[in-house]
């Protein structure tokens, strides 16, 4: 099998592949998911990138080669000649992640696993491979490489704090494993639709119980220096980019941090998309200097429409009943609202799917992503699931964005699983679609138009889908 590797890494050079203490060859992989039938997710387009990749390339000491593969798009080859495999995994990538190390060790190689999922599950993840970079790797990956290259290993390697993030190491851009360079360079369609990644802080303060996030960070929450984000948007833009993706958790978690930095993005002219609280709602000078600064488009995770279910998961600060006031006030400053709902948390019963559908039509949500309750290992909500025998599926490739996993208080996980199919058939409906986008948000047309063709595909998706949305693209 030919090595396809993704574009920025070094080719991995066939040939001896014995550790040498002075540089190893270090391949970097990014697994996909396995489809519910055992075959690879794969994909050939993308609107954006993780960063993981280039950025463990850059913080790798310079006498090692590395390479890198984003499985999503590319093959792995799992006979590359190299020292030291390097693994990341989110989510069920976790299974692929675990079968990709044995294959690796059946060949001899040393495997590293890190990640957030390996980070919350590192006694299990190391019997899997030969050293576990629980965290982040800042501080210990080149100790943990040092260790490879003399033949020992600490088995998880934790770091003592958090790494500063103030002259955080920089990455080749042009390296993104997800960019398809050539179609950047000659479709206006596709410099519309990726969206470069950007990093403007790490953490999250918030103690929602099911969240892998404050989970890994433990409720920190640290920001980088407003220059060196400039910077990196200035790159992207010699770059020829000009929209770009905060690949922060809760960039607004110290909100006056993120004013200062929407100020100074201002003459940029630039158009951004994040995830955030809903909190950038209720700070009238916070969503004034978001839609001044370019943001076009936010993901919030409102979780539920029910207060009770909210406050199961501690996600309580969310305040249902402010809702539909605070969607409004986005779409008014030109924001499309990604909605991120759970279905299925305690307090849920049949009846709340159809009170969930209607409201997301009315308050003309852009786009929507349904998610059944996940136990991800590690997490408050798992440890609470698992001592009341409510997990359902201890299959980590199902721990996707549709599968049952916990068994429902208030409905059984079949009426769960409908429900699921129920609101998203309803909510991408034709009649509902119009009904949504009419009005669009002002002065965003066609970024409106962009939103509409996106659920026009998920209409023809579901038509054509049997468990649409159990994998995720
Ligand atoms: C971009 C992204 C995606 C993209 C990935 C596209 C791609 N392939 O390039 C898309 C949108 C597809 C995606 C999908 C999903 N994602 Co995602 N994703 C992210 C996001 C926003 C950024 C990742 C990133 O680049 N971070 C920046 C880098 C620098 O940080 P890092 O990855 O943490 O790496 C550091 C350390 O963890 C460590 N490290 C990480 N990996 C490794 C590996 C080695 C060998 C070493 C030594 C160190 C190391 O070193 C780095 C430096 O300190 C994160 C959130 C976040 N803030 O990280 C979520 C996140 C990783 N995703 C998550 C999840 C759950 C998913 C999904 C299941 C869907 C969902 N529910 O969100 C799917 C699963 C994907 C799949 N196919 O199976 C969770 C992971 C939870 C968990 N317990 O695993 C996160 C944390 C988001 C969240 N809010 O919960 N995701
Ligand atoms: S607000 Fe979001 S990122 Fe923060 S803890 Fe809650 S779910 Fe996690």
């Amino acid at each position: 099998m030919a090595t396809q590797i993704g574009r920025g890494g070094a080719p991995c050079v066939r040939g001896d592949p014995q550790l040498s203490h002075e540089g190893m060859r270090i391949y970097l992989i990014s697994p996909t998911h396995y489809n519910p039938d055992g075959s690879l997710h794969k994909t050939t387009r993308y609107w954006t990138s993780a960063v993981t990749l280039p950025y463990l390339k850059a913080i790798t000491p310079p006498e090692h080669e590395v390479s890198f593969v984003d499985e999503l798009f590319y093959d792995v080859d799992v006979e590359a000649p190299c020292d030291v495999v390097g693994i990341t995994a989110m989510g069920p990538q976790i299974a692929r992640a675990y079968d990709l190390a044995a294959e690796f060790r059946r060949r001899g190689r040393k495997v590293v696993l890190g990640g957030t999922w390996v980070t919350l599950t590192a006694e299990e993840s190391l019997r899997h491979c030969d050293a576990v970079v629980a965290g982040e790797a800042e501080s210990v990956w080149p100790d943990v490489l040092a260790d490879l290259a003399a033949g020992r290993s600490r088995g998880i390697y934790r770091a003592d704090g958090w790494s500063s993030l103030d002259g955080m190491a920089t990455f080749d851009y042009l390296s993104l494993p997800l960019l398809k360079r050539d179609a950047f360079k000659s479709s206006a369609l596709y410099r519309m639709y990726f969206h470069w990644p950007v990093i403007f802080s790490r953490g999250c303060p918030h103690p929602c119980e099911y969240c892998a996030v404050q989970t890994y960070y433990q409720r920190s929450f640290r920001t980088r220096p407003v220059d060196d984000v400039m910077a990196d948007l200035r790159t992207i833009q010699r770059n020829g980019g000009n929209r770009v993706l905060f690949l922060d958790d809760n960039p607004v978690a110290h909100p006056e941090k993120a004013k200062d930095l929407f100020r100074a993005m201002i003459p940029l002219k630039m158009k951004w998309a994040s995830q955030s609280t809903i909190n950038i709602a209720r700070d009238p000078e916070l969503l004034d200097l978001a839609a001044r600064s370019g943001c076009v488009s936010l993901s919030i995770g409102l979780e539920s429409i029910n207060e009770e279910s909210l406050a199961g998961v501690r996600k309580d600060f969310n305040q249902a009943r402010r809702f539909r006031e605070d969607i409004a006030k986005m779409r008014a400053r030109g924001i499309q609202v990604i909605a991120l709902i759970m279905v299925g948390l305690d307090g849920d019963t049949p009846e709340t799917f159809s009170r969930t559908l209607q409201f997301l039509v009315d308050s003309k949500i852009s786009f929507l992503k349904l998610f059944t309750p996940c136990p991800y290992p590690g997490t408050k909500y798992h440890a609470d699931m698992d001592k009341a025998g409510r997990i359902l599926d201890g299959n980590w490739a199902r721990y996707d964005y549709g599968s049952p996993l916990i068994r429902p208080s208030g409905m059984t996980a079949e009426e769960m699983i409908d429900g699921f199919r129920y609101v998203y058939e309803g909510f991408y409906s034709v009649r509902n679609i119009l009904r949504r986008f009419t009005p669009p948000p002002p002065g965003q047309l066609l970024e409106s138009l962009a939103y509409i063709v996106a659920n026009w595909k998920v209409n023809r998706y579901l038509r054509s889908h049997d468990r649409a949305w159990a994998t995720i693209s």
